[in-house]
C-alpha cells in the first residue's frame, strides 16, 4: 500500500481546493489531444477535433474533461485505496477502450502543466512532488487490469 505523508495529503487536498477543477479538466484534456495527437483516435464520436481551436471549443471534450477529474477527486477521496476504486476504471480502459497505457503518462503531465499554470508560485517543487506522487500511483492503478 502507498504511504501518504501528512504533507502529501494536506498538499493535495490544498490543490484540489484551490484549483478550477472544470477548467482543469478542460484545459488538461485538450492540451492532451492537441499536443499528442494520436490520442484523438479514443474520441472519435466527439465530432470535430480538427484543430487546437476546434478541439477547444468543443463542447463533448469540456464534459469528458469533468468526468476524468470527477474521477481524480474519487482518487483522492481514496488516497489509501486507490487501486481497488480504480478497479472498474482500469477494465474499461483496457478492455473496451482499449487505451494505450502509455497515454495516462501523456495526460498526468497535461495535468500537471495546467494545475502549475493555475497555482504559479504555489507551485513549488515540494508541491509538484505531492501531485506527481498522486498521479503515478493513479495511473498504475488505471494501469493494473491491464494484460
Ligand atoms: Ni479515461 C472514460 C477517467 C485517462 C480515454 N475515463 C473515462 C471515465 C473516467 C475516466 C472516470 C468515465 C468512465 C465511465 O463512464 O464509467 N481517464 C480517467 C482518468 C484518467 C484517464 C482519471 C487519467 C488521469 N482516458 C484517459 C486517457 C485516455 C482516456 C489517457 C485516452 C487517451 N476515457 C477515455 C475514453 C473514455 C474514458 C475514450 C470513454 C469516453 C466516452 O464518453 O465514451
Amino acid at each position: 500500500m502507498v504511504q501518504w505523508t501528512d504533507f502529501e495529503c494536506t498538499t493535495l487536498q490544498d490543490i484540489f481546493s484551490k484549483v478550477d477543477l472544470d477548467a482543469l479538466g478542460h484545459q488538461a484534456l485538450t492540451r492532451c489531444l492537441v499536443v499528442y495527437p494520436w490520442t484523438q483516435r479514443y474520441f472519435g464520436k466527439f465530432g470535430n477535433l480538427y484543430n487546437a481551436a476546434a478541439i477547444l471549443g468543443n463542447p463533448m471534450v469540456a464534459a469528458h474533461g469533468k468526468v476524468v477529474v470527477g474521477g481524480l477527486v474519487k482518487a483522492l477521496k481514496n488516497l489509501d485505496n486507490i487501486k481497488e476504486t480504480y478497479a472498474e476504471l482500469s477494465v474499461l480502459h483496457s478492455e473496451k477502450l482499449h487505451v494505450d497505457p502509455d497515454n495516462f503518462n501523456l495526460l498526468a503531465d497535461c495535468i500537471t502543466i495546467v494545475v502549475a499554470a493555475q497555482l504559479g508560485a504555489a507551485f513549488t517543487p515540494d508541491v509538484q512532488a505531492a501531485l506527481q506522487k498522486f498521479l503515478a500511483v493513479v495511473n498504475a492503478s488505471l494501469r493494473r487490469q491491464y494484460h
